[in-house]
Order: structure tokens, then C-alpha cells, then sequence
């Protein structure tokens, strides 16, 4: 890009699905990005970089990256290509997009999360371009929707307590997330906090890394937080550990929600949730006397609560807690799950919903989350016409949907045409028909939004693009001028539609300025701290709602309540004969979902997929220490290397995720045995609903 021989510093983000969207310093010399770096003086960054982002540009130089369009010349699967030019790729896919949406635009189907989270390659043109043809909707479930749907019904909008205050806060209750391997930087401000003499408590069936770093670890089965916090408002409201005023100006339904919690003495909630009725006890008064001597009680509620069947109740509950105890007072306190809402971006302009209502009859919605059964399915008056085409870009769901082995079936059918826009052939690349080389976050502009901290974050390109490699936004450019359509929103340029990214008529990006924000990297919204010190809830009824009319109106509990798990040893002992054992499989600490597996030093230090397995459990089965284990349910089966640890508790084992099925022996990964049923609210995914039996492998395997 450029020719001079000093180094030059462009400005960038990261653009991982994390919530810290960290500010980067990439270093360029003679157009080769040589080092990225955290910007030191954005205030959450703080100079530092995870191990997987202060190696990207490993991941960008990466031998295996896609540089060249390729049409597939083997069987779906197989993962065999021979290069094609652009205008060979490009015509074959608007030639059959054309063919296909001529009988029925809605059997093609975008599938796409968030490789990147930019705005501008992430939910821009290609949305545009679909919502032009009108294609299927995607309803974008896998990851956060059960939580935000019972966080919203509660708190009425996606805001929370500020990352920059956690340092302050006095009690930090990190409730099933593990943020040394997720959520670094919020966790780097937990360290100063301890340092102050914060007490730190975790809520995870796994002691994890952070579990391990915490003062108190409270490890209850999967799928009960729902019960904890309800023995916990037990604890509250009969011990009078409240904050009368709050509740009595902020809130509704005090008098309903004390009814209702009555059931949940900590003895029964300790049973329910496999734990002592001291913990709940002692979390509740903690927690409560804490928060009424003034002082910041932090819940960091993360991922882990809400894969399961009722994780909407589970975040809806856990977000109950702070308006009991005025919590929401403090800047360091309150919950954080997704501060996502802080951000007015401007999705008409970026995403022009308007093309797709041109088409008269709203689009068919397709979960992402069911992409199994889904691309099975034939036609139907109910599920409308089968699944033609697909246009995977910004995710690898071979690798990372639920019940894999009826996705692999779905993306095997010979009728099916498959578009994948890649940086590397990932599990899902071995389908494509025509495979596309995409750009990094090095080589393209985006604009991001987070969902961790309240920062605008511009994205300059730092180098050109390798090889031929084309940007999301170029590719969806260049099909829709293939497809013939003319409206202006396709000839947008990257800076014209960051430009419209954020809604300038809010006044949190009054004075969102796209030239300036790319001169400067990052920009603070207008927002306050402590977002509901004063209440201002988004509910209707503009308080906290223990008790949600709007709850009952779509045919759930109004009243928090807990909903046990499709599969666990108490609700389905039919089931748990068979299959006895809890499995989860949260992220390893190097790979960021199925991304960076493929970077050499990451995944040596991962080494080989392991399944954590407590001592008992172990024994129980002649299972030892290294011993090669085939992990198995209904649905299907992987195997594992065991790491015989009480980190997992007594009946739960832990498979740090989420492998290329490619770089496991037996060409497999967790989502083998995980299950397309979905949550209680949201329509997500319940990857960690599920149980499983282990045996150990035949000698030699
Ligand atoms: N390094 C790294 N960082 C990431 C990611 C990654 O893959 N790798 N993924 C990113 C994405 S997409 C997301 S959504 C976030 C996820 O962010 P987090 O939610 O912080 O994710 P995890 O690290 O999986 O932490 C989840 C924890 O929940 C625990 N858990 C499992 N089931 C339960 C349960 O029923 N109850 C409770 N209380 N705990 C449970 C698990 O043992 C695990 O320790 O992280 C983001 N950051
Ligand atoms: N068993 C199990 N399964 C899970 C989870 C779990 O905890 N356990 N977690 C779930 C969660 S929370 C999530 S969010 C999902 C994540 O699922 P995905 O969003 O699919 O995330 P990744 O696996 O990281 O795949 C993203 C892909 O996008 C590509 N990519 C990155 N940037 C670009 C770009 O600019 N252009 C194009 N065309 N491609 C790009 C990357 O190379 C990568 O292959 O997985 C879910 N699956
Ligand atoms: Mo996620």
C-alpha cells in the first residue's frame, strides 16, 4: 500500500465477537502489517491484547489463506477445488440466485454471525442484497437471544453496568461466564478491584480459569441459576435485606414476586441446584448487606446461564436481583450481560429492511439455530419452500451449530448450492460449491459497535488485500450489479455506509462523525453511568418488572419462576440412565468460537480436544489420567482425550470447544451430542442442556 520504509501506525478494532472490541495499533512497513498492538489509551483496552489478537497477523499471513475464488470439483464435504476467476464465480452465483429466485426468492437463505462484528462487512450490503431478492430472513439465535429476550422483559433494554467502574465495586459476582478466557479486559478490572479488596464469586458448574482466580466458588448444575436466584430473593425479601425506596419508585410487582418466592427456602433451592443451603445463605445476606451499606455489587451474568432450556428465566431472574437491593444505584453496580442497546445504530439505513417489504408478504424466518432439521426439510404449506441455495459468510456452522451430524447431512445435499465467504477453508468451506476469498480486518474499513463497553470503534485498513481477496461489502456489491439491481444503497461505498452507521438523531451519537472517528479510532457515546440509578427502565411500564404483563401476553410465567433442563439427572431420569452425565462445552481460553484453531501456536497450546472428567465419575468407568474416551448420545458421538481433574464437578464433563472437526482425530467436535431443542424464550440454542455417557476407547485408538 504504501512504499516509504518507516513503520506507520494505522488505527484499527478488533473485530471478534467478544465484548471488548479492543482498539488496535497496527504497525506497517513497506505495506506489511507487522505487529498489532492494544491502544494504550483507550481506557478498556489499556494497551493490552489477548494472546489470539496480538497474533493476528499470524492469522492474516497465515499459509492457508484463501486467496483465490474456487468452484468445488469433489464430492460436498470432501473439500476438493479448482481455482476460478471472479467473473467466472460471480456469474455462476447470480445465474443461479437468478434461477432460484425466479421459481421462489425464499429458498435462498444467507447464513451468516459474527466472524466480524463490523457494521459495515457484517450487517450492510450483504443484508441489502438479501433483503433486495427476498431471500429468507435468518434469525440470528446461536449465541445471545434466550438472555436478552428475559434481561429485556426485566429491564425493558439491553444496558447495564459500565465495564469502566467495575474497579470500584466492593462484591463481583461472575455468574457463568469465564472472562480470563472471554472477557479479558473486564476481567483485568476485577484484578485492580480485588487488589482494593473486593471479594470475588463465581457461579459455574466448572472451575474454570477465572473460577479457579475467584475467592469463593460456588458450583452448581448446569442449567439451575434460575433456582439460585430465586433462593436468593427468598433470602432478600424474608430477611428484609432491601432497599424499600428503590423497590417502592422503581419497580413492579414486589408483592407478587414475595409470594412467589416463598417456594424457594434455601434448602429447596439447594437441592434443586445441587449445592449447600449455606452458599445460597450466605451469597444472598453478602449480596444484600453489601449493597445496603452503599457499596458497588457487581453481577457480571454472562453465556454460560442461558444455554439451556429455561436461560431466558435464568437472566430474567439473575436480573431481578440488584432492583431489590438498590444496587443499580452505584456505578459499579448492577448487572452487565450485553450493554448492546447503548449503541443507536441505524439498521434501516445500514440493513434497508424497505427492499424486502417491496416483495408484499414478509419474508419466511429461518433459525439459525435449527439449520439442521431445516435443511432437510422439504416443502411445506407450513415451513414454505425447501432451502435451494445457502450464502455462508462470517460463520463456519459445520463447526459450531447444534447437532452437527444432521447440519453436515443438510450441507452434503447434491441439490443444494452452496456459497461460503471464507478466510480459510473451515469445516464448512469443504461444502461450498463456489468458495470465495475474503478479506481480515486488516485489509478492509468497518465501523463496529460492542457489546462490552460504550466506545465507537473505526476500523482503517492497514494493507491491501492479499491475493485476490475481496471484502463482504465488495463481493455483495459486484453480485448485486450481476443480479441487475440498480437502487443507489448498492453503489454505497465502505466509508459511505459507515458514515451511516449511527443514528445521529440520538442523542448518545449526536456528534458521530465518520472522517473524525477514523482519525481518532474510538469515541465514547453520550451515555450516563449507572444507567438506572434513577430507574428509567425500558419496560412499558418504565420500572423493573418482577411481574411482566408482556411475559403472560406471549404465553409465559409473568413472575419469575425456574424451568429445569430438557436433560439433567433430575428432570429426565428415563434419559439419565442411559446417558448420566452433564456435558458443556464452553470456549477454550485460544480459540474464539471456531476461529484461530486453525493458527498453529494457538492450537498447540490447546493441544488435542480433552474432555475434563472428576475423579469419581473416572473411576467409576475404569476411565484413567490421558486415557482416549468416546463420548456419545443419541444424536451421535466424538471422542476425547480425558483430563481426569475435579475442576468438573461430580456427574458434568467439560469439552473446551469449539474444535475444527478437521484437526480432531476422529473428525468430530462437541456439537456431535448437542441438541437443536431451544430455549424457553429467544429461540436459542441449548448447547449446554444436554447429557451424555463416556467410555473408554478400545486400546489403541
Ligand atoms: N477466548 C475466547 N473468548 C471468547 C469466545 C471464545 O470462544 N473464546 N467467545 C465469545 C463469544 S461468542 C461469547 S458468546 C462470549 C462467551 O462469554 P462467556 O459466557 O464468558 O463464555 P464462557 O467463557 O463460555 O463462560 C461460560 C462459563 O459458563 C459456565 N457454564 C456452563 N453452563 C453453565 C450453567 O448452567 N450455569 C452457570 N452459571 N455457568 C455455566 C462454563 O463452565 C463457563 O465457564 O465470549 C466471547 N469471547
Ligand atoms: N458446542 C458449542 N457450540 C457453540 C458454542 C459453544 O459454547 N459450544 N458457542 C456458540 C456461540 S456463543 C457462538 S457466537 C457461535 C459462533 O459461531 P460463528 O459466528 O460461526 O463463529 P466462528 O466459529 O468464529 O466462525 C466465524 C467465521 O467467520 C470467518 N470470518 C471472519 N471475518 C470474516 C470476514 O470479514 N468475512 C468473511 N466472509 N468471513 C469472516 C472466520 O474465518 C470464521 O471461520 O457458536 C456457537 N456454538
Ligand atoms: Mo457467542
Amino acid at each position: 500500500m504504501n512504499s516509504v520504509s518507516e513503520p506507520i501506525i494505522v488505527r484499527a478494532a478488533c473485530p471478534h465477537d467478544c465484548p471488548d472490541t479492543c482498539a488496535l495499533l497496527v504497525t506497517v512497513k513497506d505495506g506489511i502489517a507487522t505487529e498489532v498492538k492494544g491502544d494504550p489509551d483507550h481506557p478498556t483496552t489499556a494497551g493490552v491484547l489477548c494472546t489470539k489478537v496480538s497474533r493476528y497477523t499470524e492469522r492474516t499471513y497465515h499459509k492457508d489463506r484463501l486467496l483465490h475464488p474456487m468452484k468445488r470439483v469433489g464430492k460436498k464435504g470432501e473439500g476438493k477445488f479448482e481455482r476460478i476467476s471472479w467473473d467466472e464465480a460471480l456469474d455462476t452465483i447470480s445465474a443461479r440466485l437468478k434461477e432460484v429466485a425466479a421459481r421462489n426468492p425464499q429458498a435462498i437463505l444467507p447464513y451468516s454471525y459474527a466472524g466480524t462484528m463490523g457494521l459495515v462487512q457484517g450487517e450492510s450490503m450483504a443484508m441489502r442484497f438479501f433483503n433486495r431478492i427476498g431471500a429468507s430472513q435468518l434469525d440470528r439465535t446461536i449465541c445471545a437471544s434466550a438472555g436478552a429476550a428475559g434481561y429485556k422483559y426485566t429491564v425493558g433494554t439491553r444496558l447495564g453496568a459500565d465495564t469502566e467502574h467495575v474497579q470500584d465495586a466492593r462484591l463481583i459476582i461472575i455468574w457463568g461466564g469465564n472472562p480470563i478466557a472471554s472477557n479479558l479486559h473486564f476481567w483485568m478490572r476485577v484484578q485492580e478491584a480485588k487488589r482494593r479488596g473486593a471479594k470475588l464469586i463465581a457461579i459455574d458448574p466448572y472451575r474454570s480459569l477465572s473460577a479457579d482466580k475467584c475467592h469463593q466458588h460456588i458450583a452448581l448444575l448446569p442449567g439451575t441459576d434460575a433456582a439460585l436466584a430465586l433462593g436468593m430473593m427468598h433470602v432478600l425479601i424474608n430477611e428484609n435485606l432491601l432497599d424499600a425506596d428503590y423497590i417502592a419508585q422503581h419497580t413492579l410487582g414486589f408483592a407478587q414476586l414475595k409470594q412467589r418466592v416463598q417456594e424457594w427456602s434455601p434448602q429447596h433451592t439447594a437441592e434443586v441446584c445441587g449445592i449447600s443451603a449455606e452458599e445460597v445463605l450466605n451469597l444472598a445476606r453478602e449480596y444484600g448487606r453489601v449493597a445496603l451499606a452503599g457499596e458497588g455489587v457487581f453481577i457480571r451474568a454472562n453465556y454460560g446461564l442461558q444455554r439451556v432450556r429455561g436461560g431466558g428465566m435464568a437472566a430474567r431472574n439473575v436480573a431481578c436481583l440488584p432492583a431489590l437491593v438498590g444496587a443499580w444505584r452505584h456505578p459499579a453496580g448492577g448487572v452487565q450481560m450485553s450493554v448492546s442497546d447503548s449503541f443507536p445504530k441505524d439498521a434501516a439505513a445500514l440493513s434497508r429492511p424497505d427492499l424486502a417489504a417491496g416483495h408484499g408478504k414478509p419474508a419466511r424466518v429461518i433459525n439459525m439455530s435449527t439449520i439442521g432439521d431445516d435443511l432437510l426439510r422439504e416443502a411445506s404449506a407450513d415451513f414454505g419452500p425447501r432451502v435451494e441455495a445457502m450464502i455462508v459468510y462470517n460463520s463456519n456452522p459445520v463447526a459450531v451449530a447444534p447437532e452437527s451430524g444432521k447440519v453436515m447431512q443438510g450441507f452434503a445435499r447434491e441439490d443444494l448450492f452452496t456459497v461460503v465467504l471464507e478466510h480459510f477453508q473451515t469445516d464448512t468451506a469443504d461444502y461450498a460449491d463456489i468458495l470465495l476469498p475474503a478479506t481480515t480486518q486488516l485489509e478492509h474499513i468497518d465501523v463496529h459497535a460492542t457489546y462490552g463497553h460504550v466506545y465507537m470503534m473505526a476500523n482503517n485498513a492497514a494493507i491491501a488485500p492479499l491475493g485476490e481477496a475481496k471484502a463482504n461489502s465488495e463481493i455483495f456489491r459486484l453480485l448485486a450489479a450481476r443480479m441487475g439491481f440498480t437502487e443507489d444503497c448498492f453503489k454505497d461505498s465502505d466509508d459511505a455506509i459507515a458514515a451511516q452507521a449511527f443514528d445521529r438523531r440520538n442523542p448518545r451519537a449526536a456528534d458521530y462523525d465518520w472522517e473524525r472517528l477514523k482519525e481518532t479510532g474510538w469515541q465514547r457515546l453520550n451515555m450516563p453511568v449507572a444507567p438506572f440509578a434513577e430507574g428509567g427502565f425500558g419496560t412499558p411500564s418504565g420500572k423493573c418488572e418482577f411481574y411482566s404483563a408482556r411475559m403472560l401476553a406471549d404465553g409465559l410465567d409473568p413472575l419469575p419462576t425456574y424451568i429445569a433442563p430438557y436433560e439433567s439427572v433430575a428432570s429426565n431420569v428415563e434419559l439419565a440412565q442411559k446417558y448420566p452425565l452433564a456435558m458443556i462445552s464452553p470456549p477454550a481460553r485460544n480459540f474464539l468460537n471456531s476461529s484461530f484453531v486453525n493458527v498453529q501456536s494457538l492450537r498447540d497450546t490447546e493441544g488435542e480436544p480433552h474432555l475434563d472428567m472428576h475423579p469419581q465419575d473416572a473411576a467409576a468407568r475404569g476411565i484413567s489420567q490421558g486415557d482416549m474416551v468416546r463420548i456419545f448420545n443419541d444424536r451421535g458421538s466424538l471422542q476425547a482425550r480425558v483430563r481426569v481433574t475435579d475442576k468438573a464437578r461430580v456427574g458434568l464433563v467439560v469439552g473446551l470447544s469449539i474444535w475444527w472437526k478437521k484437526f480432531a482425530a476422529d473428525g468430530k467436535n462437541a456439537n456431535e451430542v448437542t441438541s437443536q431443542r431451544l430455549t424457553d424464550m429467544g429461540n436459542a440454542p441449548t448447547f449446554y442442556d444436554v447429557l451424555v455417557q463416556v467410555e473408554a476407547c478400545p486400546s489403541g485408538v
